[in-house]
């Protein structure tokens, strides 16, 4: 059985599980807080990563694509090419274009610590044009790629909210408002399995900020 390794305070371990939850593939969980995942499985030390049948495997995306292809059930992806395309297109900004720019917010945003306003006045810019860019793309109708659950909510459901918040924290602006994100994933918060990532975050969140609190 597939085993999904990390921690679920981490937003790129909760896409993947998602996909497994919304998919109906059984899969056990294993904690590995960073500093404790498994070299052989991921060489940079990132979660998640997975122990599958087949062999070891890391990164979440590459995950997602191995998940869809051996486990058809329940496709998150369209059978078109071209539809399945624009999924992935949507997955990529998501990530790259919004919560890996946002990510350099969230020492301050959410774990006590600075960033330096010269780092902010230029993230603040690129922020905006990305939004703007995946704006154009996500159609949140009722679901971001359109009117099928695909891979791109796995990612919007997780990414999305904390690139409101950090945004919120550090330059009092959330600034995906101007989008329809908040009745999105209230929208999608109803599905339970949503729900259940959202609720094991919830507690993984605390157990990771005591660690952090412990360790000093
Ligand atoms: N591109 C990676 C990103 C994963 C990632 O950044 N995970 C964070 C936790 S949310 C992590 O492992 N951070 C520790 C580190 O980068 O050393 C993926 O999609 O799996």
């Amino acid at each position: 059985m597939l085993k999904l390794c990390g921690f679920a305070a981490s937003n790129y371990y909760n896409k993947v599980k998602l996909a497994l939850l919304e998919k109906g593939v059984p899969f056990e969980e294993e904690l590995a807080w960073i500093g404790e995942t498994d070299p052989a499985a991921s060489p940079i030390g990132k979660v998640p990563y997975a122990l599958t049948d087949d062999g070891p495997l890391s990164e979440s995306t590459i995950l997602l694509e191995y998940i869809e292809a051996k486990y058809p059930q329940h496709p998150l992806l369209p059978a078109d090419a071209y539809a399945a395309a624009r999924v992935r297109e949507l997955v990529r900004y998501i990530e790259l274009h919004l919560e890996l720019v946002a990510r350099n917010l969230y020492p301050e945003a959410f774990f006590g610590g600075k960033v330096s306003e010269g780092l902010k006045e230029k993230l603040r810019p690129q922020l905006e044009k990305h939004i703007a860019g995946f704006g154009q793309l996500a159609k949140f109708s009722p679901f971001v790629a359109g009117d099928a659950f695909t891979l791109a909510d796995c990612a919007a459901a997780v990414h999305l909210p904390l690139v409101a918040s950090a945004t919120k924290i550090v330059y009092g602006q959330d600034m995906l408002a101007g989008l329809p994100v908040k009745d999105y994933l209230k929208r999608i918060g109803e599905r339970p399995a949503v729900q259940q990532v959202n609720a094991d975050r919830k507690t993984n969140t605390e157990q990771m900020l005591a660690r952090m609190k412990a360790k000093g």
